[in-house]
Parts: structure tokens; C-alpha cells; sequence
């Protein structure tokens, strides 16, 4: 490889770097994401969870939680969120009968960002076989 070429593959890299270092406050560290939920998003449950799970890229500092019924009406049945490492675990505090639910989380990821989202999941109980 040519010097001239090299070095213009230089100043590439490091006008990415510089980039990202601005659009993002340090390349080192990205801002957290969720990469898992229990109940998955979109899911159908055949009875109320017990507890929502919440996993993301990397352990949040700070978490709150929502549980809004389909229309946004806010509603009680989630306790606080406990935070185990990358995990957020959220204690549902009350039966939920069948319907469409949205958990809404905002976190505070590691390097400061706040990141929002939600999970969307419903319960529907099956019904008895008619004997
Ligand atoms: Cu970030």
C-alpha cells in the first residue's frame, strides 16, 4: 500500500471516529437497548404474568415502568423494578384480566442517554372445555 492512500484511509478513520464521538458523546460506550422481554412483545398469554422481565445491552442505571391498558388509560398492578445486572425484573402486584396491555419502560443506559420503548402483550384466558 502507497503512503498517499494510507494515510487518506487515516483521515477516513478518524473522521468516523470523530462522528460518532459527537454523535454519541464516546465511542466506548453505545447507549443500552432492550434485547429481551418475558413476556415477549406481541405475545398472548393464557393467564396474568406473575412478573414482567426486562433484558437489556447492558445493566441501566435507573429504571420506571408503566402498565397502560390499550386506550393509555395507566394502571395499578406492577410493582418497582428490581435491577439484577442487565436485567430488569418487574413484579405484577395484581391479577390482570384479559385484555391488551403496554409496558412502557424509561431507562437510564450507561452512558446517560434515556432510552424509552414498551412491550405490548394480552391475556387471554382459554376457557374451560364444555364437559
Ligand atoms: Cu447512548
Amino acid at each position: 500500500m502507497c503512503i498517499l492512500s494510507r494515510r487518506r484511509i487515516l483521515a477516513v478513520a478518524s473522521i468516523t471516529m470523530a462522528a460518532i464521538w459527537l454523535a454519541h458523546g464516546s465511542p466506548l460506550s453505545a447507549h443500552d437497548m432492550l434485547v429481551k422481554s418475558m413476556p415477549e412483545t406481541g405475545s398472548s398469554l393464557v393467564e396474568s404474568p406473575q412478573e414482567i422481565a426486562l433484558k437489556f445491552s447492558g445493566k441501566p442505571a435507573a429504571v420506571l415502568v408503566r402498565l397502560l391498558a390499550l386506550d393509555g388509560t395507566e394502571l395499578n398492578g406492577v410493582g418497582d423494578p428490581a435491577i439484577d445486572g442487565r436485567w430488569v425484573h418487574i413484579p405484577v402486584t395484581e391479577m390482570l384480566p384479559d385484555g391488551s396491555y403496554k409496558l412502557t419502560f424509561r431507562i437510564t443506559s450507561r452512558d446517560a442517554h434515556v432510552i424509552d420503548g414498551s412491550i405490548d402483550f394480552s391475556v387471554r384466558h382459554v376457557p374451560a372445555p364444555a364437559q
